[in-house]
C-alpha cells in the first residue's frame, strides 16, 4: 500500500510517523496511508507559505502569468483525467459514471478563474472634486481551505483556482476520508509553472491538523466546505483574528413537483436530484414536495424506478448507486430510518444497509413518506434516505420548502412558466433551479443562507472574496490645503 506524502514547498514530504488509512468504501480495503500532520509541522508550513506570499513570486506576478499557469493546469488535468477519475471512484465509492461526468468539467474551473485573473478590472469612483480615486484588488495573504470527501477534486479545485487567480498563497487540507486526488494536484500545479510553496497540501484529521491550520494567527482567510459543527469550531478564533470565513455547509433541498410537469419527467428528475452521490451532496434533493393532484401516481412510479436502480461495484460503468463514505454513514442512515418509523413515517422502499459481495458501506436507496416537521424532513441525512411529503397547494409547497434551518439548494418542477417563477421567487435558498437540479458552472455563484453557510464559491463573487479592496485617492487640484496662511487670509480676511 502506498503512502501519500504532504505536498510542501514543491515536493512530497513526510510530516509524521502517525499515519491515517484511506479506505475504499466499496470494498473496505485500505488503498493508501496519509500523514497525520502535527502542530509543529503545520506551523512551519504556514511560515513557509507566508514567506512565499511576502516574496511576491506569485502575489505580485502579473495577470498574464497567473492566466498562463492556471490555463496550463487545466490542460494538464485534462490530459490525466482518467487517472483522477479512477482515484476518485476508489476513494469515494461513487459510481465511475458520475465521476467521469463530474471530472470532465473540473478543468473549466481553472480556465474560468484564469480568464478572470486576466480580465478582472479595477475601477474609478465618482469622487467629488479634482480627485481620481482608483480601486484595486490585492490578494489577502495565506488562505486555508478545508475541503470534504463527497466531491474531493471538484470542491478543492473550485477553491484553489479562485484563490490562486487572485494571487494568494494557498494551504489546502483535504478530507482525511478522501484526500488522494487533491494531493496529486500539487505536482500538477508545479508542472504548470506555479512557484513552489504557493500551493501546499497538508493531510490530517480535521480536529487536529485542520484545527491547527485554522487557528494560526498568520492566515488571512478560511474557506470551508463541511458541517455546521466544523464552522462552529473554527469561527471563534477566526473572529478573534479578524479574518473572513467562506462556509459551504449543509442543506435539506426541497424538490417541488407541480401538476403541469409530466409525471415521468418528474420521476426522473427526483431520481437525479436525490440519489446522485448516494444522496451525499449539500444540495441533495432530500425532500420531495409533491402536489396532491399528482401524488399517488408520482409516488407509485418513483418507488418502482427507485427499486430498479442498479446498486453495485462503483468501478462498473453500469452501476448507478455506489457506496456511502463510511460505516458511520451507514449507521447514520439506519438511525434516520428507525427514527422516521417511530414518528409514523412509512418506508416505501429501501431502508436497510446492504453490501456488494459481502463487503462495503452501502445503503439501499430509500423513500419514506413523512410529515413536513418530522426529524427526517428537518435534518440533513447526507445519505440516500429521502423524505416524501404530500402538499395540498402551491402555498403549502412554498411554506414547507422554507421550513427548515437550511437554505442552500432548491428546485421547482413546473411547466407553468408563471407558477415556476412565482414559486422560485418565494423560496429562500442560495440556489433555486427551475426544471433542473445540481446544475453548476464556474460562473454561477454557489452558496447558501441561514445554517447553510456564508459567502459564495464560483463566479466573480468568489474571486473577489479572495481579495481586499484598496482605495488610492489622487488629488490633482491646485487648491492649497488647510493651515496655509494665504488661504486662511483669503477665506476669512
Ligand atoms: O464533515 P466535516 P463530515 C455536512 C453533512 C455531513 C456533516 C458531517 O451534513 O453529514 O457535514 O460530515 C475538516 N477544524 N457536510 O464529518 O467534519 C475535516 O477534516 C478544521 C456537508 O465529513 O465538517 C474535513 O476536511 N477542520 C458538506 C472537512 O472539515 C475540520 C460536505 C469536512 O469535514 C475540523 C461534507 C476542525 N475542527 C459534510 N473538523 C457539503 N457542503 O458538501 C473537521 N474538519
Amino acid at each position: 500500500m502506498r503512502h501519500q506524502f504532504n505536498w510542501v514547498n514543491g515536493a512530497y514530504q513526510l510530516a509524521s510517523r502517525d499515519v491515517i488509512q484511506v479506505i475504499n468504501p466499496a470494498t473496505e480495503s485500505p488503498i493508501a496511508t496519509i500523514d497525520s500532520t502535527p502542530q509543529e509541522t503545520v506551523n512551519a508550513i504556514v511560515v513557509s507559505s507566508l514567506q512565499n506570499f511576502s516574496s511576491g513570486v506569485w502575489s505580485q506576478a502579473d495577470a498574464s502569468t497567473r492566466f498562463t499557469v492556471l490555463s496550463k493546469a487545466a490542460n494538464l488535468l485534462r490530459a490525466r483525467l482518467h487517472e483522477f477519475i479512477n482515484l476518485e471512484t476508489r476513494q469515494t465509492g461513487r459510481p465511475i459514471r458520475e465521476m467521469k461526468a463530474q471530472l470532465f468539467r473540473i478543468p473549466e474551473w481553472l480556465e474560468y478563474f484564469a480568464s478572470l485573473a486576466r480580465t478582472h478590472e479595477g475601477c474609478v469612483t465618482p469622487f467629488k472634486g479634482p480627485v481620481v480615486n482608483t480601486l484595486t484588488r490585492l490578494p489577502l495573504g495565506v488562505v486555508v481551505q478545508i475541503t470534504p470527501w463527497n466531491h474531493p477534486l471538484l470542491i478543492a479545485t473550485k477553491k484553489i483556482a479562485a484563490a490562486l487567480a487572485a494571487g494568494n498563497s494557498v494551504i489546502v487540507k483535504p478530507s482525511e476520508s478522501a484526500p488522494l486526488s487533491v494531493l496529486e494536484m500539487g505536482k500538477l500545479f508545479q508542472e504548470a509553472g506555479l512557484p513552489d510553496g504557493t500551493l501546499q497540501i497538508v493531510s490530517g484529521y480535521g480536529r487536529e491538523t485542520g484545527k491547527f491550520l485554522c487557528e494560526s494567527p498568520l492566515i488571512s482567510k478560511i474557506d470551508l466546505t463541511g458541517g455546521l459543527a466544523t464552522y462552529e469550531a473554527i469561527a471563534p478564533t477566526a473572529s478573534k483574528n479578524l479574518i473572513p470565513i467562506t462556509a459551504e455547509l449543509g442543506g435539506k433541498a426541497p424538490v417541488c413537483f407541480f401538476p403541469s410537469m409530466p409525471i415521468e419527467k418528474g420521476v426522473k428528475a427526483a431520481l437525479f436530484a436525490s440519489f446522485i452521490a448516494s444522496g451525499q451532496t449539500c444540495v441533495t434533493g432530500s425532500r420531495l414536495l409533491i402536489h396532491s393532484e399528482i401524488y399517488n401516481e408520482f409516488v407509485e412510479q418513483l418507488v418502482r424506478r427507485t427499486m430498479s436502480l442498479r446498486l453495485g461495484d462503483p468501478t462498473d460503468d453500469r452501476t448507478q448507486i455506489g457506496a456511502v463514505i463510511s460505516r458511520a454513514s451507514v449507521e447514520r442512515c439506519t438511525a434516520f430510518v428507525s427514527h422516521a418509523m417511530v414518528e409514523g413515517g412509512k418506508v416505501l422502499c429501501g431502508g436497510k444497509p446492504t453490501d456488494v459481495d459481502g463487503k462495503g458501506f452501502f445503503f439501499e436507496p430509500t423513500l419514506i413518506e413523512t410529515k413536513p416537521d418530522s426529524n427526517l424532513a428537518s435534518n440533513e441525512v447526507f445519505g440516500p434516505v429521502i423524505a416524501l411529503i404530500r402538499c395540498e397547494s402551491e402555498e403549502e409547497i412554498i411554506r414547507v420548502a422554507n421550513a427548515t434551518s437550511f437554505a442552500l439548494g432548491a428546485s421547482v418542477w413546473s411547466n407553468d412558466f408563471n407558477q415556476a417563477h412565482r414559486v422560485a421567487e418565494k423560496i429562500n435558498a442560495g440556489i433555486v433551479w427551475i426544471n433542473g437540479h445540481h446544475l453548476n458552472d464556474p460562473s454561477s455563484p454557489w452558496g447558501g443562507f441561514k445554517e447553510s453557510g456564508l459567502g459564495k464559491e464560483n463566479g466573480i463573487e468568489a474571486y473577489e472574496s479572495y481579495t481586499k479592496l484598496k482605495s488610492t485617492i489622487i488629488n490633482y487640484g491646485q487648491e492649497p490645503t488647510w493651515f496655509d496662511d494665504e488661504v486662511e487670509n483669503a477665506r476669512y480676511g
